[in-house]
């Protein structure tokens, strides 16, 4: 039997719901508009103990970091070290100082990341209706200069699907949805609020630390949330600003129905505006969750501001 042709982004997503002018013809930032003064308040008040956590991976890792294929992880070497003072090419300052210094580089979205609105689009055109020619060279709109200048608070609540569904990581491709977000929280003892940063686990980054590499990249295809009208319909009327999950692209590969790639992307992304933060780390916030059974808290991150970036390195913070 032949497969069914894979539909494009446009047939697809002919009937999907749009925040494109609802903050303005200028706006670059999308749902993170809905994160006002009242929901950095509301995230505040999560905070009972003051424990914290950093979500970024390390960067430069000496086995390698998780990126997309046919991206690398950065890489990270001096310039100036004992060394050169040794051999005699040191930079000599008076008063005798001496100095390291090192350069990295690095895929933007080769780390923990904020990606820029228009970072993906369809049909010629990102997020709020700008032309995809203003992305040529350097993305002149919806850059991640935006975000960064803005900045992200508000309440974060962590869905951790791999534990409700009783694993340590998700199986290759394994899907779930809205309502497993939901449910995941109803078994956490939590509701999800309108206007909440989503923090998903799925276990697939951490996993990555100790999966033979081919193994880990061998046809790939990542686990996460998987498209269909009733979750784009949810983050639209629940108003979520922004998704942040342990996987390197925050949904399934590979969309099972469709067979469209990344189809959230779109949807979410470049239709609704709602910011994609990939590549996190979730495993220790969620160990202490299980723990203390505390899963809200004030959720912070600033990706940084590189002008006319696709996106951004960044290292969100929790405190709970
Ligand atoms: C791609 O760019 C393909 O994905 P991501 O948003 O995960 O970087």
């Amino acid at each position: 039997m032949s497969k069914a042709p894979v539909p494009t982004l446009v047939e697809l997503l002919a009937d999907s719901p749009k925040n494109w002018g609802k903050w303005g013809p200028d706006d670059e930032v999308g749902s993170l508009n809905y994160l006002d003064d009242a929901q950095a308040l509301r995230g505040a008040s999560e905070i009972k103990s003051g424990k914290t956590f950093t979500l970024q991976v390390q960067m430069g890792h000496p086995d390698g970091d998780p990126v997309w294929p046919g991206r690398t992880g950065a890489t990270r070497y001096n310039i100036m070290d004992r060394g050169n003072y040794l051999g005699g090419n040191g930079v000599v300052f008076d008063g005798a100082m001496e100095y390291a210094d090192d350069v990295m580089i690095m895929f933007l979205q080769g780390s923990s990341q904020y990606d820029a609105l228009g970072h993906v689009w369809y049909g010629d055109q990102i997020y709020n209706g700008y032309p995809a020619e203003t992305t040529t060279g350097g993305l002149k709109k919806c850059s991640v200069l935006p975000i960064a200048e803005r900045g992200v608070v508000g309440r974060g609540i962590l869905l951790d699907i791999a534990r409700y569904r009783g694993k340590d990581v998700l199986g290759r491709g394994e899907t779930f949805d809205h309502n497993d977000l939901m449910a995941a929280a109803k078994s956490q003892g939590v509701e999800i609020q309108k206007r909440d940063i989503l923090l998903v686990r799925t276990g697939w980054i951490g996993a990555f630390y100790t999966t033979p590499r081919e193994e880990f990249y061998k046809d790939f295809i990542e686990p996460g949330l998987t498209y269909s009208p009733e979750l784009v319909s949810w983050f639209h009327e629940m108003e979520i600003p922004n998704l942040v999950t342990d996987t390197i692209a925050n949904e399934v590969t590979t969309d099972p129905v469709s067979g469209v790639v990344l189809p959230l992307h779109s949807a979410l992304m470049r239709n609704l505006g709602v910011t994609f933060t990939e590549i996190i780390a979730l495993d220790a916030l969620a160990e202490d969750c299980a723990k203390d059974k505390q899963y809200t808290f004030l959720y912070t991150a600033a990706p940084l501001k590189v002008v006319q970036g696709t996106g951004a390195p960044v290292n969100p913070i929790v405190v709970k």
